[in-house]
């Protein structure tokens, strides 16, 4: 990887690593990553990116109504609106960091319809003005870690998903917990383009243990920064699991089955050796093409902001979830 004027070699490897894989995609799907000039295009996009200044304004959301739990106001840096609302991961608008900012405004999300159905005794459909009803809002301070070895701090508005699964009345049967990303080709040009879509089967889907489920600390989220999400950070509602790899963060929700069986997982279908089910945040446990023991956390100002800190054993939420995996080995449930 060859290092640049704005960033260190120690800083652009992760990015340049998950170009390779990305070039990786296209080779199975047949395409010549080099004849679309994909690797220099993709160091660009993130070096333009990380000069700042360069982004477009996150469209306004509406403000929210919430409290703010002493408990969860953590004193941490946070991560600044532009960036968390800049520098994303949303395949079904392109695969580059700038791309969901760029392309998820034809992202319809009113209305919006969820349903939650499977092992419940009462499966029920909800749209945002029911869930904004039902559900105080809270905002919550919580790291977020990408397993591309990236981070943020990131102020979420939402509430406990435990309290929505026991609406719905989880049966003894139910296990697991699935969710779904909105299908709609016509909206998510990625869903309609293999190649936008960076190979990866749609509708995007994740899952979750109950137990993890109900967790206090899991959340689904309606907005970022005290407003509704904007599109690209998974409007109108998703996954926020602070302990867990962001891609266990499914955007924009339409669907929650509770299930007996283990549930497929996206990324862990099209990877498993390296994406997997648990995806606990782990420093002791590499990923199988990088390290995972730091990460790059994306703070204020501009490029050399960008420090490089250690990452914490479940993202620094040992305290709280440590017990759900008692007895399990984290080295073969990654
Ligand atoms: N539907 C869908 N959900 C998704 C993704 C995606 O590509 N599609 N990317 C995941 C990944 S890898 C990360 S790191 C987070 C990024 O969330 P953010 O853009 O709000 O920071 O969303 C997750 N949820
Ligand atoms: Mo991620």
């Amino acid at each position: 990887m060859k290092s640049t004027k704005y960033l260190t070699e120690a800083d652009v490897t992760p990015e340049s690593v998950f170009n390779m894989q990305r070039r990786q995609v296209l080779k199975t799907l047949g395409l010549s990553a080099a004849a679309l000039g994909m690797p220099g295009a993709a160091q660009a996009d993130v070096l333009s990116w990380f000069k700042g200044n360069d982004r477009p304004a996150a469209p306004a959301g509406r403000a929210l109504t919430f409290s703010k739990p002493e408990k969860y106001q953590a004193s941490l840096t946070l991560t600044p609106e532009d960036k968390v609302a800049g520098y994303n991961n949303f395949y079904e608008f392109g695969l580059d960091k700038a791309d969901p900012a760029a392309n998820a405004g034809t992202l319809k999300t009113d209305p919006w319809q969820l349903t939650i159905d499977g092992e419940v005794a009462k499966p029920i459909t909800l749209n945002m003005d029911d869930i904004f009803k039902k559900f105080a809002m809270e905002q919550r301070i919580y790291r977020m870690r990408c397993v591309e070895a990236w981070s943020m701090v990131v102020p979420w508005v939402g509430f406990e998903l435990n309290k929505l699964l026991k609406l719905a009345e989880p049966t003894s049967n139910a296990r697991f917990v699935a969710f779904q990303t909105l299908y709609a080709p016509d909206q998510m040009p990625g869903q309609k383009d293999r190649f936008i879509g960076g190979g990866l089967n749609y509708p995007y889907v994740e899952g979750l243990r109950l137990d993890e489920a109900m967790h206090p600390l899991t959340l689904l989220s309606t907005g970022v920064y005290g407003k509704a999400l904007p599109p690209q950070n998974g409007a109108p509602i998703r996954l926020t699991v602070p302990w867990k790899y962001g891609f266990k963060g499914i955007k924009s929700i339409v669907k929650i089955t509770l299930t007996r069986d283990r549930p497929p997982t996206t990324w862990n279908q099209i990877a498993s050796n390296e994406y997997g089910f648990y995806a606990n945040v782990n420093p002791h446990v590499d990923h199988p093409r990088w390290s995972q023991a730091s990460e790059r956390f994306i703070g204020p100002g501009g490029t050399l902001s960008v420090k490089r800190q250690p990452t914490l054993l479940f993202n620094g939420y040992a305290d709280e979830v440590a017990s759900l995996y008692r007895g399990l080995d984290l080295r073969e449930n990654y």
